[in-house]
């Protein structure tokens, strides 16, 4: 194109344009105002576009979850889960949608989870699932985490009988591991670094990676330590069987979100502190009435109030109700409660708190302030 050519290419769109703008003008100038309002409008969805309106909107929450582990959710034989992921579920419909029983839970396998939660099957996971880089970032999986729910490590079953004590003793052996989690990732970088030649079996789900245990497939199966403490507890004959001491990785389990969805993900990261945070203040599913009809009571008790929602508003601003530690609290009870439950001495599975205690008492959970 010449000079001249161009010049006279931006002439006539200039006017073009003018001569639109002289029409819309003479014919009626609110088509003006009503095209910019539109533009306003266009902007205003984009900030308010947030998957926690469609869950309000729906009435329901869709949790993926995976449903085979005891302890962290599991299917009973009478059709209903139950579970920590499965109370951190009902947990989040009680703080978006005011009642636990909104919920409907979707059974993932490892490798199906993130495609869930990006073609919008799904609007969480609550899944153990490990808060890692390459999930978290733009680059990798792209989703947004909640805080940690349980603090896990990867672990190693063999057999009594088998006489083994130690991973390094696996040299040249069969390890039966699950794919498309990181479990696979680790138990090479592990066994890589110390030098251990060995043969991953992989299987898709947890239930096939127990049954090539049993039948021999290999002499040692891998997992997240919780699953091992969970699979084992089902065992008939569970003292047969022992976990290894090794500790292979870091396994900060957390519900996941798909990425850029802050409406989402503030509530979600909220709904978690308030269970924490409720332990720490000593307020449980036992005495939340009275701790409500104390805090209404007495002016003095800021801390309190602000917590259940009788001053502040604090829900609004992570547009959940201002009720929100009540309706969570009436319906599951506080973290410490959740995991009693479900992980506690009385419970089947039984695992030490250790690491998932609240800080004050040695452990690593701790909610930022809730003012
Ligand atoms: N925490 C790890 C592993 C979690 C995991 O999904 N493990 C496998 C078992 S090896 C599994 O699918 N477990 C539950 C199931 O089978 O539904 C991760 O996020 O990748």
């Amino acid at each position: 194109m010449t000079k001249e050519t161009i010049q006279s290419f931006c002439n006539n769109i200039k006017s073009k344009f003018f001569n639109i703008g002289k029409i819309l003008a003479s014919r009626n100038t609110t088509i003006i105002f009503l095209f910019l309002g539109c533009v306003g409008c266009a902007s205003l969805n984009n900030t308010t576009n947030s998957r926690l309106e469609l869950i309000k909107k729906r009435g329901e929450l869709i949790c993926g979850v995976s449903g085979k582990i005891p302890g962290f959710s599991f299917l009973k034989t009478n059709g209903t889960y139950e579970g920590l992921d499965i109370d951190i579920c009902r947990a989040m419909a009680a703080g978006i949608l005011g009642s636990s029983e909104k919920v409907k839970y979707r059974p993932l396998t490892a490798t199906e989870r993130f495609t869930a939660l990006k073609t919008g099957e799904v609007d969480l996971l609550s899944r153990n699932t490990t808060f890692n880089l390459s999930r978290d970032g733009i680059g990798g999986n792209g989703v947004t985490f909640a805080p940690v729910v349980f603090h896990d490590g990867q672990g190693l079953m063999v057999s009594k009988v088998s006489n083994i004590k130690d991973l390094t003793e696996l040299d040249g052996e069969n390890v039966c591991v699950g794919s498309g989690t990181t479990t696979e990732q680790n138990l090479n970088d592990a066994f890589l670094e110390k030098g251990i030649n060995y043969t991953p079996i992989k299987y898709q789900d947890l239930n096939q990676v127990v049954a090539g245990y049993i039948k021999g497939r290999c002499i040692a199966m891998t997992s997240d330590r919780s699953q091992l403490a969970a699979v084992k507890s089902s065992f008939k004959n569970s003292d047969d069987h022992i976990i290894l001491e090794n500790v292979l990785s870091k396994e900060p389990l957390a519900p996941a979100s798909l990425g850029g969805d802050q409406k989402l993900s503030d509530a979600m990261r909220w709904v978690i502190y308030a269970l924490i945070t409720a332990e720490e203040y000593g307020i449980r599913q036992s005495n939340i009435d009275e701790k409500l009809i104390e805090a209404r009571n007495n002016p003095k008790l800021v801390t309190l109030r602000r917590i259940l929602g009788v001053d502040g508003q604090l829900g609004s601003k992570v547009g959940l109700n201002n009720s929100f530690v009540v309706d969570i609290i009436k319906s599951t009870g506080n973290y410490g409660e959740i995991y009693e439950r479900h992980l506690g001495p009385e419970s089947k599975v039984r695992i030490p708190r250790g690491l998932n205690n609240i800080y004050k008492k040695g452990g690593l959970l701790i909610s930022p302030p809730m003012k």
